[in-house]
Order: structure tokens, then C-alpha cells, then sequence
């Protein structure tokens, strides 16, 4: 079975991780088979909007722990050729990729899955699922922009206590602590995450692209420097076709037929 499927359907390209006797935890060929997906998600006009989610009970449980070779006497790991040359780019994937990215976090978060989910743009939970920074529990700190997406989502004190009690957070809670965009129920996250990214997938794809750009951009800006870069992409938003068939749909009160062109 392959690690990762991948199916396109009315413009959402669906990503599930699939190693569920692994809780989904990484190894390089599930790495490369997600790279693979988003490369294509960047580059094929048809995938307008990115559906990540999990199969079997877990979404994600970071990485493969049993590919980690920990005995007396063997020689030691440098992990930063793993976060460097798999979990960093990831990361800078799916925060550049030029279409929504909805996470549907099926079970359990640990690790660097937590991570990932963070990195996407709209994180829908099911009510069983949870999030875990495990990293403190095998002596690691918080990758895949743990300690950069932690304490700007829920403040520092909370993300100090999650990254080092490394304690389950539930979705209830993670909604309501700002972490993610919504809980639902067990029975529903599919279809909900689906739906909410087959609207996003016939939307102002090239809007969207922008507006990843300003607010991921906002962290490191002054506000300033904020207002500058939203003047220019509103430059850039305004010479869409979308722009001109949102005011034209508005006008004639109809649904806009957006191209995400
Ligand atoms: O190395 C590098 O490249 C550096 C980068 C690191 C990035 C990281 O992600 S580091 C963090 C790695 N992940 C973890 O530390 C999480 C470890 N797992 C857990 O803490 C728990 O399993 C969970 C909280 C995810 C789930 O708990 P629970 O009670 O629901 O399930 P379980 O019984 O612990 O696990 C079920 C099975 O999945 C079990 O196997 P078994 O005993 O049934 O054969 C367990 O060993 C396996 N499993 C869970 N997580 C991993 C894993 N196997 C390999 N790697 C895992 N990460």
C-alpha cells in the first residue's frame, strides 16, 4: 500500500496519510510521496484548494520512531539532516503553496503530525482527536514550527506548558485556546472538512494566494511595513479576473463564478 493517496475530485486534491498500523508517523518514502502531492497540488490548475488528513484512528504521529537506531554503542544521530532535508521544506510547502491547504485531523496529533497540521491554513478536529507536542517526552524540542506557530496561536505560556509537559491537549480545547479553526463531530469530519474545502476550491484561488502571503507575511512586519505589502497585493488581487466577476457577480446580485484565475 502506498503511504500517501491522492485523489482529485471537484478541484480539492485529497491528501491521506496512510501508514494507520504506524499511527501515520513519517519515513522517507511517506515524506517523498507528500512532496510529490503538493508539487502537483502547486502546479496543476485543476487542484484549486488541498484537503490533508489521516487514516485509520490517528492523523499523525510525527516520525517513525522505530527507524531510529538508539542502541549502546551505536554511533549518534544527526537530526538535522531529517528536519532539513524533510520536515523544514514540509513545513515551507504547505505555508507557500498558492491554494488553501484545510487539515482534517482525524485522531491523534503527536509530535511533528501536531506540527504539520498547524502549518496548514484551516485546521478542522474531530472531537476525539488531540494534539501532542511529545517531543520533551524523547528529549527533542518542538520541530516543523513548533516554537514559531505555538506561541503566536496561543500565547507563550500556554505553548511553554504544552511543549514541556508534552501533556494530550484535546480538540475541545485546542479550539477554544485558538490553536485550530473548529471541532465537529467524529461522524461528520469528513464531510465537513470537504465541504469546507470544495468552497474554498471554488473560490478566488489567486485571492487566496495573496492573502497566505499578507498574513503569513504580518509576523515579521511592522504594521507599517504590513500596510505596504496589503497595498501591493491588493494591487496584484485587483488585476484578477476573479476581482472583476466578484464586483460584476455583486452588482447583478448573483453567485460569482470565480476561475481562480
Ligand atoms: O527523528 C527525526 O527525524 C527528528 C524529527 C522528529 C519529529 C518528531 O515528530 S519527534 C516526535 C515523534 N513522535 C512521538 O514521540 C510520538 C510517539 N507516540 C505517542 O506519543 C503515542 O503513541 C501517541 C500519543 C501518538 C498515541 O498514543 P496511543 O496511546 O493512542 O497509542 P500507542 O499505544 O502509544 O501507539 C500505538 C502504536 O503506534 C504502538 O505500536 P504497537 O505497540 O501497537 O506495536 C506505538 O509504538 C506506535 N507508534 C506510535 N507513535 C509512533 C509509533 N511507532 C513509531 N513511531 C511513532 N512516532
Amino acid at each position: 500500500m502506498p503511504s500517501i493517496l491522492v485523489s482529485l475530485d471537484a478541484g480539492v486534491l485529497c491528501i491521506t496519510l496512510n501508514r494507520p498500523e504506524k499511527l501515520n508517523a513519517f519515513n522517507p518514502e511517506m515524506h517523498q510521496l507528500l512532496r510529490e502531492a503538493l508539487t502537483r497540488a502547486a502546479s496543476d490548475a485543476q487542484v484549486r484548494a488541498v484537503m490533508l488528513t489521516g487514516a485509520g484512528r490517528a492523523f499523525c504521529a510525527g516520525q517513525d520512531l522505530s527507524e531510529r537506531e538508539i542502541a549502546p554503542g551505536a554511533a549518534p544521530i544527526d537530526l538535522s539532516v531529517s528536519i532539513g532535508s524533510h520536515y523544514n521544506p514540509l513545513v515551507r510547502r504547505l505555508r507557500e503553496l498558492p491554494k488553501p491547504v484545510v487539515c482534517a485531523v482525524n485522531g491523534v496529533a503527536a509530535g511533528a503530525g501536531a506540527n504539520i497540521a498547524l502549518a496548514c491554513d484551516l485546521v478542522l478536529a474531530a472531537r476525539s482527536a488531540a494534539f501532542v507536542q511529545a517531543f520533551a517526552k524523547i528529549g527533542l524540542i518542538p520541530d516543523s514550527g513548533g516554537t514559531w506557530f505555538l506561541p503566536r496561536k496561543v500565547g507563550m505560556a500556554r505553548a511553554m506548558g504544552l511543549a514541556m509537559l508534552g501533556e494530550k491537549l484535546s480538540a475541545d480545547d485546542a479550539e477554544r485556546w485558538g490553536l485550530i479553526w473548529k471541532v465537529v463531530d467524529d461522524s461528520t469530519l469528513m464531510t465537513d472538512a470537504l465541504a469546507v474545502a470544495t468552497n474554498l476550491s471554488q473560490g478566488p484561488t489567486k485571492g487566496y494566494a495573496l492573502l497566505k502571503r499578507a498574513m503569513h507575511a504580518s509576523a515579521g512586519n511592522s504594521l507599517d511595513a504590513q500596510l505596504d505589502l496589503e497595498r501591493d497585493l491588493q494591487r496584484e488581487a485587483g488585476h484578477s479576473e476573479d476581482y472583476r466577476e466578484g464586483v460584476a457577480a455583486f452588482k447583478a446580485k448573483r453567485k460569482p463564478a470565480f476561475k481562480g484565475k
